[in-house]
């Protein structure tokens, strides 16, 4: 139910924008190109999300296959009380926050204790960012609602400083990062976290195969359409001008590297120009990765902490042990590693 707006007008929702420009610049075309140049043809997986990507995204999170979603919701509804009184969290920072629906169950939980003052939302997907933000103030009149249109990988700073703030990146996003943007991105986070905020990340766990490529590869073929539907943002983004018919979807769990991948094949010969006189050709069978999905174990999150500057505080977990929440903090200075 909507509330009246006069419950609203204390509370005026913020959008700003990072500092970097999200889309269409002289520097994301290069980066895309440089991607595109690889040996092995890449595509960030920021990509994927304009308005039809981040609906199918939506899609994908109600499919049978897809158990992440429902999962961490049932883990975040069994600890949100717990998360919120070893935090003393105050404000909420939720990254790559979609379209903004689990966050109500930390934001109750931080009502019921009496300490919802503020919530930060930060998404590269400007529609959902504001939309969600409003629906959030309205739900929640008593907090300021600020929303961020930015990159997580560059854009943290714009979410200011702070401190009892729990920042929180779910869905197991932080998966979608090659390890050496993981490395970057924890380093700029543990950069605006203050030493008493917390940082609850949600990571799919390593399972058996079957399980993990049904995930990716789903019966009613949604997250292939979701997967396509990044040519189709570069063609319109950056004038590129792949022939999207001429790919196919591709999913498939790499064990040795613990992470799904997910790539276009072409289906026949194909070629798409870069713009700057530049071509891409391709014969059928040749790939563009579109997507990596790391999974994790305790361990191998705890190692990708080291030397960081955070820690692992707790790990929650289901009764399969399919997903996780990771309670993160910083080290405390003279703490020892
Ligand atoms: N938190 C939601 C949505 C997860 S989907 C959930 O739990 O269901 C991943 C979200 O991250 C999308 O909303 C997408 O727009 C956003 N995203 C992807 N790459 C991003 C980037 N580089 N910077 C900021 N947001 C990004
Ligand atoms: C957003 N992210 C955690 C999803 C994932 O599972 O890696 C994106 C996705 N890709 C295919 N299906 C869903």
């Amino acid at each position: 139910m909507r509330r009246p707006l006069e419950a609203r007008i204390n509370q005026p929702v913020t959008i700003v924008r990072g500092r970097h420009p999200v889309h269409g610049q002289e520097t994301e075309l290069a980066e895309v190109r440089r991607n595109l140049l690889r040996d092995l043809p890449r595509i960030d997986s920021k990509h994927f999300y304009d308005d039809a990507g981040s609906l199918l995204f939506e899609e994908i999170t109600r499919l049978p296959e897809y158990y992440q979603t429902r999962t961490e919701e049932a883990i975040l509804a069994e600890i949100a009380d717990q998360v919120v009184s070893l935090t003393g969290a105050r404000e909420l920072v939720e990254l790559g926050s979609g379209a903004g629906r689990k966050i109500r169950l930390l934001l109750d939980a931080m009502r019921r204790r009496g300490r919802l003052e503020r919530c930060v939302l930060l998404d590269i997907n400007e529609t959902f960012l504001t939309t969600s933000a409003e629906a959030l103030a309205d739900d929640y009149p008593e907090m300021e609602v600020r929303g961020v249109v930015g990159d997580f990988l560059r854009d943290l700073d714009s979410v200011g400083m702070g401190d009892d703030r729990l920042f929180i990146f779910l869905a197991g996003t932080i998966g979608n990062l090659y390890p050496r943007q993981l490395a970057a991105f924890l380093g700029s986070l543990r950069a605006v976290l203050s030493a008493n905020d917390g940082f609850l990340v949600g990571l799919d766990l390593v399972k058996d195969t079957g399980r993990l490529e049904a995930a990716y590869n789903d019966s009613a073929g949604i997250t292939a359409s979701f997967n396509l539907n990044a040519l189709r943002v570069l063609n319109r983004r950056f004038g590129t001008d792949f022939d999207v018919e001429a790919f196919e979807h591709v999913a498939f769990y790499d064990r040795d590297r613990e992470w799904i991948e997910m790539r276009v094949r072409a289906l026949r010969p194909t070629s798409a120009s870069l713009g700057g006189g530049r071509e891409l050709r391709f014969e059928a069978g040749d790939e563009i990765r579109t997507e990596i999905s790391r999974k994790f174990t305790r361990q191998s999150f705890a190692a990708a902490l080291a030397g960081s500057g955070l820690e692992l505080a707790a790990w929650f977990t289901d009764p399969e042990s399919l997903f996780a929440s990771a309670l993160v903090r910083p080290v405390r200075a003279g703490a020892s590693r």
